[in-house]
Order: structure tokens, then sequence, then C-alpha cells
């Protein structure tokens, strides 16, 4: 964790005068991303212990020790068979957590060495950490992004007719697989009539009109986001002038997104230039990026700062018939948005 980000988490448990912060992994199907955040690696059970003072702490399962502590970037111990036991050594009595990932299960077994401990919401202090990236995510970031181009130009030379959404799915999912990378989330593909469904699952729909592709990589825990549409088929002149629309209007967002604008003001003024087809934008502008595809945000009104990764993906979802999204990653800079993700945008149109 770096200096600054370390010191905004102590900050927080100084003003609510808590001995610490505690995260803790139950499971695969119940992490913590915090936990990746702090220890740059993924465990299935684990305990980060964050104190008031001084320098955080992994509690590691024994079979798990020796490979986090080969990596991670904080201290890690090997942890009683109870990894809450290890607690003992270091609370007082008042802690900090991550409400929205610590568990009533895990409140009880907390309770069981400390019986009168009083437990604080950490709330959305991880939020705003991870809301501005450090040089080193924004090199990930980066890098996912870069990656993603690549694995896109690759994938767009196995489209053509004839196939299903189900097969263009499982063509990329193999193309990242041979990258060795992870996806961010289960890829999209829906085309024509199932395109105006955002997160439509792919099913055996053979591509035609329209085609949403909606998917993103992992690289070392950070995510890439990425939208095209493609055309399959022969578009008509309204169906390019529609593409030609929302394209503007994500170049709009685009440009819009600097610093110290609101996000909800940017998204404003893209609404307002898709006129009447705003009623088909059935979603927000974009959402943040890092270890999470869509990344924790405070429940505030985020304005973008520097360092802030953000996704710019408008859409145009008409029901039953057809849906669009362009999509990019972008870092806010000094002055403005810089594009990750550069993976053409003129409308592709497979015959
Ligand atoms: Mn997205």
């Amino acid at each position: 964790m770096e200096p600054k980000k370390l010191r905004e988490v102590q900050r927080f448990l100084a003003e609510n005068n808590c001995e610490g912060l505690l995260l803790v992994n139950s499971g695969w199907a119940k992490r913590d991303p915090n936990v990746f955040y702090v220890l740059q690696t993924d465990v299935e059970n684990g305990l980060v212990w964050i104190p008031r003072r001084g320098r955080p702490c992994g509690v590691i399962p024994g079979f798990e020790y020796v490979r986090v502590a080969r990596s991670s970037p904080i201290p890690v111990e090997k942890g009683p068979r109870n990894l809450f036991e290890w607690l003992k050594r270091v609370n007082k009595g008042r802690v900090a957590v991550n409400g929205a990932f610590f568990s009533l299960a895990e409140q009880s077994q907390l309770r069981r060495f400390f019986p009168g401990v009083h437990i604080k919401d950490s709330g959305d202090v991880f939020a705003r950490v991870r809301l501005v990236k450090t040089e080193d995510e924004l090199e990930k970031l980066s890098i996912a992004a870069r990656l993603t181009d690549k694995i896109f130009a690759g994938f767009m030379s196995e489209l053509c007719v004839d196939i299903t959404e189900e097969y263009a799915r499982k063509k990329l999912l193999s193309l990242i697989a041979e990258q060795g990378l992870e996806v961010s989330f289960d890829p999209i593909v829906a085309s024509g009539a199932n395109a105006a469904v955002p997160h439509h699952h792919a099913d055996a729909t053979k591509l035609a009109g329209f085609t949403v592709l909606d998917w993103g990589v992992k690289y070392k825990g950070y995510c890439s986001d990425i939208t095209r549409t493609v055309f399959v088929g022969r578009p008509a002149g309204k169906d390019r002038e529609l593409y030609a629309r929302l394209l503007r209007v994500q170049e709009l967002g685009i440009r819009e997104s600097c610093p110290n604008a609101q996000v909800v003001d940017v998204e404003r003024k893209v609404r307002k230039n898709l006129g009447k087809l705003s009623k088909f934008f059935i979603h927000r502008l974009g959402h943040s990026l890092g270890i999470e595809v869509h990344d924790v945000t405070p429940s505030s009104p985020v304005v973008f700062q520097k360092n802030m990764v953000w996704t710019v993906e408008p859409g145009v979802y008409i029901p039953n018939k057809l849906g669009i999204r362009i999509e990019d990653d972008i870092v806010i800079t000094r002055s403005r948005a810089r594009v990750l993700t550069k993976f053409p945008k003129e409308l592709i149109v497979i015959k």
C-alpha cells in the first residue's frame, strides 16, 4: 500500500477511535477486493490488519503462507487455525471492518474472541482510496488495455456471418486464454434484437445486424473493459447514421471528461446530445475501473481528478430491435482524458 493511501485509511481510524481495520476473505466466493488491493494477490482465506499506527499485516493460513509471503508487499504472518484468534495480539476493543464484505457469521466469530468488541463500518474509506490510481496501478491498467486492443484485432478477423453468439464468445475466450490472461467479466456477445439487452448472455442466435462485443481482460489483477459494435450483414443508411451519432456522442463524453468535471455533468451533456435517443440510453455513462471491472466508488457524487481511470460507454437500446454501445477506458491526466483502449471505432461491417 502506498504511504499516502495508508495514511488516508489511518486517518479514518484515528478519527473514529479504532484500533485498526480488519479485512476478511473466507472462501473463494466471499473475497473482499480490498484484500487483493493490499496483498496484491488473491487468497481464499486470510485477514488483513491495518493498525491505526504502523504497517499493515496479512494473516494467512499455513498452507497459503509461503506463496503469499513471497509476493506480498506487506509483512505476512502464519495464522492460527482460527485466524481471528491472531487479533488477540493487536486488538483492544474497537475495530473497523468493511461492512460491504464482513458477514454476520464473521461478526459472531470475532465476538467469540472479543465479547465486548465495538465494530465500526469503514464505509467509503477504501472506495476513496481506490478511486485515484497509483503510478503502478496506471501501468497495469494501460497494459491491460493494450493487450485488449491486440486480442480484439485477432477476434475481429474471426467474425463472419453464419456463426452464433456463443461460438463467437468461445472464440474470444480462447484468444484471451492464448495470451495467458483471464477475463475481467464474462464476455458479452449480443446480436440483433438481443443487443437491446445490455447484459445479454450469449446464446445460439446467429450474428445478424448490430452486434455488441463487450469484454475485458485482467492483467496482474487489473481490468480492462471495452465495447465495440459491429454490423453483420448490410447496414442501411439509417443504421450508419445511428452508429455515427452514438460515436460522436461517445467522443464528446471523452472530451468532457477532464479534471474537476462532475461525472454526472458529463453524463448530462452526453444525454442532451443524444436528444430524443436519450430515452434509449438506459444505463450510466461509465464507471471506475481498477481491480474490479466496476470498481468501487464513494456514495457521494464523483468529481474527475488526475489519475482516475473510468469508462465512457454510451449506448442506444431500442427494445426488440437493436442495440449499439461503444466503450473506451480513459485515464484523467492533468488537463484532459487520455484514451487507453485504442482499437478503431469506425463501423466494421462483416459480410
Ligand atoms: Mn464497462
